[in-house]
């Protein structure tokens, strides 16, 4: 049995400063009934906390660390950029090369914005579609979470849903009046909102695959049908790849998918662990954003070329044939192994996985949208996260987070995990 001692004072030092101890909830363990572990340093598929306790790393910062842990040529790389300087608050090359990998690989992207998070990029890029439509009420959908943003704070997934907050308290209601929410999944619903008030809708803004209620695809056509009814209204439709950009393919579920959007959020991979969001789309929309249009949108930091670089080079990594294809196999197996796994003893799960991303439901039924991933045995699951804990296997510590897969999990790796699992379901 593993302890943690160090990071149990870390964690009391931390609340005195810092609200919950966190710098964000997601990372607070509410769920799992335990006091958050600190980590102290990673490689590879590894991260090691501060009593020293190695794991087998599915959360990988939430998405970013698609490469795995401090990757040789990142580090290299941002080691050579800082001894030139940090940023110097003017444009430079580095953001023109990786604005046009982003709009290059992205169908949807002909002009992207850099920003630093994907909170920033869901915010401005509603900001644009209501400028450019000059209408006002945006459609969001049950259990998908596009960063804080006050408007999108309603009924939202990630740390909201695992604190039981999907409302948050301090929206105001005039930020909130112009929400309108749907169930994710649910074609009819979405129609009979646009037959009523269809015109007024300035976007739609949905998580292509829903990632942030536990992973939950879109169901055969749904895309499709949001697409069309976008069109036919005028309103803008606004992809929210912020988890699944450079994760699930190079050019993001629109390229899966084959639906493009006409606006796409972007964040995680594309900072390769440093902070960078971006919104980008087509250029008659994007040519309205201050300086050229009158639309604002602003940030120090935006572009920084440390972040960057650390994104460009990752994907520079993911650009190589066969990257992509290596890891939904090694995706395919983990996921397989630990479903047969629950199996063979007699655990009922819904396992989904779209390329490298996955979940595994702990629910007798599929789960299609949020009033499935709710009615999940999060008892369960938080045991089952507990007793992989305990055998060197990480993974995120809530129901409601999709897992990732790096390059640098080998088979070694995902044996260890499905051994690991097979031990824990039996335990259950
Ligand atoms: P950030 O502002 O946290 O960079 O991005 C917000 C965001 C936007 N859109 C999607 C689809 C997202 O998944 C996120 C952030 N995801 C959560 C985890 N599910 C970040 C973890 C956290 O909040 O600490």
């Amino acid at each position: 049995m593993r302890n943690w001692e160090r990071s149990q004072e870390l964690f009391e030092e931390a609340k005195q400063y810092i609200p919950g101890g966190v710098n964000s909830p997601a990372r607070a363990f509410g769920s799992v009934a335990m006091d958050p572990i600190f980590m102290e340093r990673g490689r590879g598929a590894y991260v090691y906390d501060a009593d020293g306790n190695g794991y087998i790393d599915y959360v990988l910062s939430w998405g970013p660390l698609i490469l795995g842990h401090a990757h040789p040529d990142v580090v290299a790389a941002l080691q050579s950029r800082a001894r030139l300087g940090t940023g110097f608050g003017t444009p430079t090359e580095l953001e023109t090369e990786l604005a046009r990998v982003i709009a290059d690989a992205v169908p949807s992207i002909e002009q992207v914005r850099l920003v630093n998070s994907g909170t920033e990029a869901a915010m401005s890029a509603l900001r644009l579609a209501r400028a450019y439509t000059g209408r006002e009420i945006i459609v969001k959908f049950d259990g998908c979470y596009h960063g804080h943003v006050d408007s999108l704070l309603i009924k939202a997934g990630s740390g909201a849903l695992t604190h039981g907050e999907p409302t948050s308290p301090g929206v105001s209601s005039a930020a909130a009046a112009q929400t309108r929410t749907c169930p994710y999944n649910d074609l009819e619903a979405l129609k009979d909102l646009f037959a009523g008030e269809g015109e007024q809708v300035a976007a739609v803004i949905i998580e292509p695959v829903a990632g942030n209620m536990g992973c939950v695809p879109p169901r055969e056509g749904y895309l499709q049908g949001v697409r069309e009814l976008t069109e036919r209204y005028g309103s803008v439709l606004i992809f929210d790849e912020v988890m699944t950009g450079f994760r699930v393919a190079w050019g993001g579920a629109q390229t899966l998918f084959g639906v493009t959007p006409d606006m796409t959020c972007l964040g995680k991979v594309i900072g390769g662990g440093l902070p960078v969001g971006a919104f980008g789309g087509k250029r008659e929309i994007m040519q309205l954003l201050s300086p050229v249009g009158a639309v604002y949108q602003a940030g120090t930091l935006s572009g920084n070329p440390l972040a960057v670089t650390a994104g460009h080079e990752t994907l520079a990594s993911l650009s190589e044939p066969g990257v992509y294809e290596a890891l939904s196999a090694r995706t395919e197996q983990l996921s397989w192994g630990l479903l047969r796994a629950a199996e063979s003893a007699g655990v009922p799960v819904y396992a989904t996985r779209v390329g490298s991303m996955f979940t595994t439901f702990f629910s007798e039924h599929p789960v299609y949208d949020l009033a499935g991933a709710s009615a999940c045995n999060t008892d369960r699951f938080a045991r089952f996260f507990m007793g992989l804990l305990h055998r060197g296997v990480y993974i995120a510590p809530s129901q409601f987070e999709s897992g990732f897969v790096s390059t640098a999990h080998g088979e070694g790796e995902i044996e260890q995990t499905i051994a690991a699992a097979e031990e824990v379901f039996r335990e259950l």
